[in-house]
């Protein structure tokens, strides 16, 4: 079995291929470097890279030809809301463009897939006031980036129930754990809050802390992927999260007592169009048998341990 990982040198990325290598397939990982680092992949020897863009369509043609992969797992991303915000035109290059574009090949060719899985985002949901978030709660994408991750996710599902294609799609919540890129303000706060500890800077707190967010250590997210992947799932979409809510403020003195140091912390407004609280509905990936291994307090002490 083959498996094509777009992304794959990214932070999610790097460990789904980890994982997939020790699960016995092949592995080829196309990445443009913009985020990702060819570091992030533990068993480079074992995997196939290629650096290039999947915006490439030709290339991207050429490679589905030659390597026929059976799992197609599409996380090669500009994931920041921030960025769409600034260049909404080439981050829909991205994050919609080249999914729809090796869709259409895939439908156009009849490559022989067994399943393509599309990476989405809980920004699909917006700031709207339910909770939990359920797969089936109203959504209410507010920036390019979540219009583009939830039009996608509708081509990804139309596309495979009008042309029987094996297709599947997953909204990450807030995902932490080892290779997280701190280096933008926009990256994900804990790699930011580990910078911060480790080398004694200040971190910024944007509002008063009492912001929720679901976070969801990485390792459960690729047994997610994983289960997702084994049960042949077909047309559906999957929260991957936690399924734990907890404030800014509740996770910084968490994380102060795994590191056993204090943070030196810089109050800043809010940031504008952010959401307020959040936490998923995991109903339906229990039902494949997923349990989260990864308390919040463990996940901590496990990404501080290797930090
Ligand atoms: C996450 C996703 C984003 C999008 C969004 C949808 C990540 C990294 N980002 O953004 O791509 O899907 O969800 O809702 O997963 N914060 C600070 N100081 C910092 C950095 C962050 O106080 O230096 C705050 C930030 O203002 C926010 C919280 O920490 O309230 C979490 O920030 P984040 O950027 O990790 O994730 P989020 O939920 O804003």
């Amino acid at each position: 079995m083959k498996a094509l990982v777009t992304g794959g040198a990214g932070f999610i990325g790097s460990h789904l291929v980890d994982h997939l290598v020790a699960e016995g397939l092949d592995v080829v990982v196309v990445d443009n470097l913009s985020m990702g680092d060819l570091h992030n992949i533990k068993h480079q020897d074992k995997v196939t890279v290629y650096v290039e863009d999947v915006r490439n369509e030709k290339f991207m043609q050429q490679l589905l030809q030659e390597e026929q992969p059976d799992y197609i797992y599409f996380l090669a991303a500009v994931a920041s809301v921030a960025d769409s915000i600034e260049r909404p035109a080439e981050t829909h290059s991205v994050n919609q463009t080249a999914v729809f574009n090796m869709l259409e090949y895939i439908r156009k060719t009849n490559l022989p897939i067994k399943q393509f899985l599309f990476t989405s985002s809980a920004a699909v949901y917006g700031n709207l006031p339910e909770l939990p978030k359920k797969e089936d709660s109203r959504v209410d994408p507010l920036s390019p980036y979540a219009i583009d991750k939830y039009a996608t996710e509708r081509f990804v599902l139309a596309y495979g129930e009008l042309y029987d294609l094996p297709t599947v799609c997953v909204r990450f919540f807030n995902v932490y754990g080892p290779g997280q890129n701190p280096s933008s303000p926009y990256s994900g706060v804990l790699s930011i809050l580990t910078d911060c500890l480790n080398k004694k800077k200040p971190f910024t707190l944007y509002g008063d802390g009492s912001q929720t967010r679901d976070f969801v250590y990485v390792e459960d997210v690729i047994q997610a992927l994983w289960l997702i992947t084994k049960s042949d799932t077909e047309h559906e979409v999957f929260n991957i999260a936690n399924g734990n809510e907890a404030s800014l403020n509740a996770i910084i003195e968490t994380y102060e007592k795994v590191a056993g140091t204090s943070l030196q912390i810089k109050k800043a407004p809010g940031r504008e169009g952010e959401v307020k609280r959040s936490v998923a509905n995991i109903g339906k990936l229990i039902k494949l048998g997923y349990t989260t291994k990864w308390s919040l307090e463990a996940g901590l002490s496990k990404y501080w341990e290797g930090a």
